[in-house]
């Protein structure tokens, strides 16, 4: 049946088609939807004509036909021979399945969509006389819906089963796999066989996890990024199609992002841990783990994102509401141990030099992403609570911070 489904070649015969009846028969076990070709398309009125037998109502149905396209005020005469004018429109056995040609499927293909994903398509619709219908392309938006839940017409839901990313497929839709015998609104006449060129953009699965491939690791990797790290690392963000729509090389500089703070989505946070200095990854970001359904100026709804990253540089991390923590034993007494001078007050200059005393011999660290003397001034102004220029030993207070399990600073 297979050369049924090919695109008719328009098939115009005049006389009485009950004749030509005959001579399909012969050759198919098929039904015709014929209307009269010239009528324009939208006013076409459809028959069915089943050649199958065709002595039974199928006839009279046509004779309906006839009597609906006669010029006004004609009537048919009883017993008189109805002469069809028939254009061949569409052919199909409603014992047919959906027809799925594959064009093309990208290699590698990470895998094939199941039922309950949700995928991403442009399609062009057309009937098989080559007149289109509908195009996702037209209006600039792919299509987005679940697959093998009954959310699209039943022949496009199965033809939708078992596709790779970036995968184009040419589809033939029967119109009991479709809109059947009474099609729907202006669009799609009754008993219509659809044709679909669909270009599978992208599909997730709401269970998804971020997907992380290590593309390079470098011999040395002792320290990895955790949360509270400062990363700096150079991206790009494409859609699965090859779309590139974020670059750090566009921008001229890497970009930089404390890791567990919400900086960047969640996929790409979780996308930068555990990396060391020089690794290289693949980061697939499924959007509820992206942008989710927002539409951005950039980022499509529901778009999986796929991030090339790979990480320049790494600063170890104070937890969040920190400037400094200690990173050996609090020096004890800590107030004399500040007042390097010994005069019983600590000044700004002399705060300064006491912090930065304790990063450069490894005993404490600083917030990895302000300004060093930002974040020293910041520190000095919350411990001298009267303003007045100096802390001294009773307005001295420690933070805690359960986390680490000592008292910060
Ligand atoms: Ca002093
Ligand atoms: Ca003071």
């Amino acid at each position: 049946m297979a050369d049924c489904f090919r695109r008719p070649d328009p098939l115009s015969f005049e006389g009485n088609v009950a004749d030509n009846w005959r001579i399909f028969e012969q050759e198919y076990d098929i039904f015709i939807a014929a209307a009269h070709h010239d009528k324009p398309a939208k006013t076409r009125a459809y028959i069915l004509l089943n050649l199958a037998g065709p002595d039974a109502i199928e006839r009279e149905r046509s004779f309906v036909y006839a009597a609906e396209v006669r010029a006004p005020g004609v009537k048919v005469p009883a017993h008189a021979t109805v002469v069809f004018d028939v254009l061949l429109i569409d052919v199909f056995n409603v014992k047919d399945d959906v027809q799925v040609e594959v064009l093309h499927v990208p290699q590698p293909c990470r895998r094939k969509s199941k039922k309950g994903d949700f995928i991403r398509y442009h399609y062009n619709g057309t009937f098989q006389d080559g007149t289109l219908f509908d195009s996702s392309y037209r209006r600039k938006s792919t299509y987005n819906t679940f697959v093998g839940l009954g959310h699209v017409i039943a022949g496009v839901d199965k033809a939708l089963l078992g596709v790779c990313v970036g995968e184009k497929r040419h589809i033939i839709v029967p119109p009991h796999l479709a809109y059947g015998e009474n099609g729907t609104s202006d669009l799609i006449p009754g008993s219509a066989v659809l044709i679909f060129d669909i270009h599978i953009i992208d599909f997730h699965n709401p269970k998804d996890s971020v997907d992380i491939h290590i593309t390079h690791k470098p011999l040395q990797c002792n320290n990895t990024s955790t949360a509270n790290d400062l990363v700096i690392y150079h991206y790009n963000c494409s859609l699965l199609d090859g779309t590139l729509l974020y670059s750090s090389i566009d921008l001229g500089r890497p970009a930089q992002a404390t890791l567990g703070q919400a900086e960047v989505i969640e996929g790409l946070d979780q996308g930068l841990k555990d990396m060391c200095v020089g690794e290289k990854r693949e980061v697939i970001v499924p959007p509820h783990f992206g942008h989710g359904q927002n539409e951005g100026s950039v980022v499509p709804a529901d778009a999986v994102l796929i991030f090339e990253l790979e990480l320049l540089d790494l600063r170890k991390g104070v937890p969040q509401g920190f400037l400094f923590v200690w990173l050996e034993e609090i020096p004890d007494p800590l107030f004399s141990s500040m007042d390097l001078n010994q005069d019983g007050e600590v000044p700004l200059e002399e705060f300064t030099a006491f912090i930065r005393l304790q990063v450069s011999m490894s005993k404490g660290r600083l917030h990895p992403a302000m300004e060093v003397d930002v974040i020293i001034r910041e520190m000095f102004t919350s411990q001298d609570q009267n303003a007045d220029g100096r802390i001294t030993e009773d307005e001295l207070r420690l933070q805690t911070d359960k986390t680490i399990g000592h008292d910060e600073l």
